[in-house]
């Protein structure tokens, strides 16, 4: 079958996904400036709220995200394009926002009390740069970032090339690690300074794309660019294990927590904190 170039994800999730950051969060703009190309505006609203995150029979968690998902809406854009990204913050205490990973002028840099005053409870913040490079990059909170971020402030910020790949698919997983009590309550045990000195906060619920996952079904011979975006304090590991899909059968990748199985992708890579992985042209690539 041809390949469509950045053909989008055709499963339910995937789908809801992008329907919600249409919603909320995708509305094409002319920057009323002389000069200024078109700016795609995006609103984040940084507050509290109740997601499925490990699934029945477990009650909701209460967590603190962005525009009602976590990770949050998902901002894609193409290289050279103009943002313009209102960040509401409706949280009970401060919080910015740090572009990780992409060049953005240091005013924009989220760092708070040093770039920019902290969003203050019920105050907003417009961040507006150019997006220098493609890649696959993430939002996240830089005041209080160990709890923020613990407790579900994320999201992927992908920038696609002038000249996307030409893929069945372009699959974003962003990989959470959660520490949550026997309730599926968040455990509430943040900034330990041992944790904080070592290993980072070490969770015991792993998550893609916010959800315990479960399976991710593939066609026979689908071309996949798999962008795996690592959205916690901590190191997960990824290992690949040859796996040849037949006719009929679809691969089946998994994911689980760092000291028992987990299957996908090609080659064996460790995810730091924070890093990124694509699967290009048969490879993980940093
Ligand atoms: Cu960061």
């Amino acid at each position: 079958m041809p390949l469509d170039p950045l053909r989008p994800a055709i499963d339910r999730r995937s789908f809801l996904m992008s329907a919600a950051s249409l919603a909320c969060a995708s509305l094409v703009l002319r920057d009323a400036r002389a000069g200024v190309p078109a700016a795609k505006e995006v609103n984040l609203v940084a507050a509290p709220a109740r997601l499925p995150i490990v699934g029945a029979p477990y009650p909701e968690t209460d967590v603190w995200c962005y525009s009602g998902q976590s990770p949050g809406p998902e901002i894609r854009v193409r290289q050279g394009d103009h943002v313009r990204i209102v960040v509401d913050n409706r949280l009970s205490e401060d919080t910015t926002v740090h572009w990780h990973g992409l060049r953005v002028p240091n005013a924009m840099d989220g760092a708070p009390d040093v770039t920019q005053p902290s969003i203050q409870p019920g105050e907003s913040f417009s961040y507006e740069f150019a997006v220098r490079d493609a890649g696959t990059y993430w939002y996240h909170p830089h005041a209080h970032s160990a709890e923020q971020v613990g407790r579900g402030l994320a999201g992927a910020f992908i920038v696609e090339e002038q000249n996307p790949l030409p893929v069945d698919r372009d699959v974003v997983w962003v990989l959470g690690d959660w520490r949550l009590r026997r309730d599926a309550a968040i455990a509430e045990d943040f900034n330990n300074p041992m944790e904080m000195s070592m290993s980072g906060r070490i969770g015991n619920t792993v998550t893609i794309n916010g959800r315990v996952p479960t399976r991710f079904e593939v066609r026979s011979g689908e071309r996949i660019r798999l962008r795996l975006r690592r959205a916690a304090d901590r190191t997960a590991r990824a290992r690949g294990r040859p796996h040849r899909a037949r006719p009929g059968h679809a691969r089946r990748f998994d994911y689980r927590h760092d000291r028992s199985t987990r299957q996908f992708g090609v080659g064996d890579r460790h995810v730091l904190p924070g890093s990124r992985l694509q699967a290009r042209r048969g490879r993980l690539q940093r």
